[in-house]
């Protein structure tokens, strides 16, 4: 396959409410799109970097910078024509950035697979048609808030819930949730890093709340210290932040540091390396779930895709568009008793709907070859 050019599109999309984590409030989800043009085909990507250096070093601005000075260059200047397997040892040598790098990734497999008309999901080796959906709950100012704010996601059918937590908003709402909804909810926690190694004693007052999982207490480069909690509490230790590759996650499974895995695939630099964190999952039988990036329709796509995979055994943080977006830029993702249906069209399976688009894009800049 030969890139003709690629374009990279700002969107602003306000958030149906403002989502709070521990590291801080999104009110608008500023993102960049890619669109990967070859001679037969256009595919998608969605880089999932937030405004702001603060899940991880990675921001949108930083993004298409690095994407239009160095990555995109170094795919669109070679001579020869390349497959999507061949875009991440071509962007190798540059440090870093694998949001960046995962978009534009992703957009090359989408245009690859819709000229060979493959879906995603089959590509990926998807073995279901639909998947559970669970949903993130941010941090709120009140506990009758959260309750509402609860309550309005069970009554839509998602099959999972997971409350965001800091100190100061962890026991607490913890215990509320599950007194009002009872033993059998799916609940678990995600603290995004919030925590140090001091605080082990006061997370272990959530294990008599049957939790799924505690998500990422720790710093993301902090394993040992995963190792240290994940011997001390009851609830499972499911890492995020600091699964940055399938190595990295089977560094983490031999030092006892997870016991579940979230799969991010910009957070890995791509789907292809996804799947694989996914397969070294599966061969160690830890239980692994596609997490979110508060994505457009685009991203999301592509998420339920990898959620439909064997070893994805948990509901993941693949909720409809309705949750994050009044007006979502593709067809929206509705639930249908609790789970979204796996795109069944060839490559990401769906279309930015380009009057949707327009109304949301701030910049479109092309990179031509
Ligand atoms: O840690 O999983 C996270 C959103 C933005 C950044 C990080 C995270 C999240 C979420 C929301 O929890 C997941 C989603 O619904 O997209
Ligand atoms: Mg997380």
């Amino acid at each position: 396959m030969k890139l003709t050019g690629v374009e990279l599109r700002r969107v602003r999309m306000p958030l149906a409410a403002p989502f709070r984590t521990s590291f801080g409030t999104t009110q608008v989800r500023e993102a960049l799109l890619l669109r990967a043009v070859t001679a037969d085909a256009e595919g998608w990507g969605e880089c999932v970097a937030l405004s702001d250096p603060l899940y991880s070093s990675e921001y949108v601005d930083g993004c298409a910078d690095v994407l239009r000075r160095f990555l995109v260059p170094a795919l669109t200047g070679r001579r020869d024509g390349l497959d999507a397997p061949a875009v991440a040892p071509a962007l190798s040598a540059f440090r870093g950035h694998p949001m960046a790098k995962a978009a534009l990734e992703t957009a090359v497999l989408d245009a690859e697979l819709r000229e060979r008309g493959v879906p995603l999901a089959r590509e990926l080796g998807a073995v279901r048609d639909r998947v559970p959906c669970g949903v993130s709950v941010g941090i709120m100012d009140s506990v009758p808030r959260l309750l509402d704010a609860v309550a309005g996601y069970l009554d839509e059918g998602y099959v999972r819930v997971k409350l965001k937590i800091e100190p100061g908003w962890d026991i607490a709402p913890v215990r509320a949730v599950r007194e009002r909804f009872g033993d059998d909810l799916l609940l678990q926690v995600d603290a995004n890093t919030a925590y140090t190694r001091a605080d082990a004693r006061h997370l272990a007052g959530l294990d008599p709340f049957g939790l799924l999982l505690i998500e990422q207490p720790l710093p993301e480069d902090d394993l040992l210290g995963h190792a240290e909690l994940a011997r001390r509490l009851r609830t499972p230790v499911c890492l995020d932040e600091s699964i940055t590759s399938a190595r990295a996650a089977a560094d983490a499974i031999a030092l006892g540091a997870a016991g579940v895995v979230n799969i991010k695939p910009g957070r890995v630099g791509g789907y292809l390396e996804a799947r694989r964190v996914h397969d070294v999952c599966v061969a160690h039988g830890v239980p692994v779930w596609c997490g979110g990036m508060l994505e457009t329709g685009v991203g999301r796509a592509a998420n339920v895709a990898l959620a439909a995979l064997p070893g994805c055994t948990l509901p993941g943080d693949t909720s409809a568009s309705d949750r994050y977006y009044r007006d979502d830029i593709t067809a929206p993702f509705t639930l249908d008793a609790g789970h979204l249906p796996v795109p069944t069209g060839p490559g990401i399976g769906v279309d930015p709907l380009p009057d949707a688009l327009e109304a949301v894009t701030v910049r479109t800049e092309w990179l031509p070859a």
